[in-house]
């Protein structure tokens, strides 16, 4: 559990990873069916072994909770985790009449040469996200992703279901239930989304006055997904706990393909290296309670003291 639940996933993943391959053609260190738990009152469970930017954590989550999926709100924050996906869209589009993007994620690791065009065609594309709001209706919409099912899940009907509002009224009116769920997979949707949800179904459970959440990643990438993907639901169960006045419970993270990339490995292997020191705190802004009120600056971390970043390439 803690910290070193999810160092001691990494060991296991390299001792008995089953070496896969995968969509991304990185290849893979892989296992099925793992869990990992982080006892919130215990400080927020931000890693310390890497440093993890908590910013875009908490960034990328208020973008799911205003229900938007285009990643111009996240350039607008400074905040670059969603670019890849968004470009894939606009290289592979007519309008795009530039250098060959094929493949871009593989062959700027391979080639200095190609990287550099890759990064010059990346920066015109974030130029043209922020400036031409037509260009960014177009390539920066990534489908109906987790904003949308949290927010705007739609109905049969011609209407919309918000998950997110519904579970935290019901977790307020009828705490006991066993029914706290929200659900990204939109089986409907899956097809036209630029990535199918990793983080695809999350439950509430409130007992003893706190509030504890379960979600299940059907795709874990252990180095760099699994760390924002713990930090963000422990920063979503505070923020329904605060607003629902419970003390915040336990995270439980539940894997399907848990897997360590080829190319991360030695990063890996790094950050097995380093001692772990305690959680950071949370503080939450004490004047709001609405979870759809809070921006950044809201949240403040203390006794942040990690080791430093390492850096990986991500598999597109
Ligand atoms: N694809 C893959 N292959 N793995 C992912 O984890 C992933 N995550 C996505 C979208 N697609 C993905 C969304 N979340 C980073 C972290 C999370 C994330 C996307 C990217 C990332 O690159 N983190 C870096 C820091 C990035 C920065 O500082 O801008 C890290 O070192 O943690
Ligand atoms: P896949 O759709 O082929 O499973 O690829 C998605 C990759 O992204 C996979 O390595 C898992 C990773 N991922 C996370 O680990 N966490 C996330 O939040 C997201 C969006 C992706």
């Amino acid at each position: 559990t803690g910290e070193q639940g999810y160092l001691d996933l990494c060991h296991y993943i390299l001792k008995h990873g089953t070496n896969k391959t995968d969509r991304t053609n990185t290849g893979t260190y892989s296992v099925f069916g793992q869990q990992m738990r982080f006892d919130l009152s215990d400080g927020f469970p931000l890693l310390t072994t890497k440093k993890v930017p908590f910013r875009l954590v908490a960034s990328e989550l208020l973008w799911f909770i205003e229900g938007d999926t285009n990643i111009r709100y996240l350039l607008q924050h400074n905040n670059n985790i969603w670019n890849e996906w968004a470009f894939k869209q606009w290289v592979e589009s007519d309008e795009y009449d530039g250098p060959d993007m094929t493949d871009f994620g593989n062959r700027s690791q391979r080639s200095p040469e190609f990287d550099q065009l890759y990064r010059e065609q990346m920066t015109i594309f974030k130029e043209n996200m922020l400036r031409d709001k037509a260009f960014a209706e177009k390539f920066g919409y990534l489908g109906n992703i987790y904003g949308k099912q949290w927010r705007a899940w739609k109905t049969s009907q011609h209407e919309t279901i918000d998950q997110l509002k519904d579970v935290i009224h019901t977790i307020r009116h009828n705490p006991d239930s066993r029914r706290h769920i929200v659900s990204a997979w939109n089986p409907e949707d899956v097809p036209t989304m630029a990535l199918p949800p990793c983080h695809t179904l999350f439950q509430f459970y409130v007992a003893d006055g706190k509030l504890s959440c379960q979600m299940y990643q059907r795709s874990a990438d252990i180095f760099l997904g699994v760390p924002f993907n713990i930090a963000s639901y422990a920063l979503l169960t505070y923020l329904i706990a605060h607003e629902c006045g419970l003390k915040a419970g336990e995270f439980v993270h539940t894997l399907g393909d848990a897997h360590i990339y080829t190319n991360h490995v030695e990063q890996v292997k790094t950050q097995l290296g380093r001692d772990t020191r305690p959680f950071p705190t949370l503080k939450i802004n004490g004047k709001k309670d609405s979870i759809f009120d809070f921006e950044l600056s809201d949240f403040k971390l203390i006794d942040y003291n990690p080791h430093p970043s390492i850096k990986a390439p991500i598999a597109v």
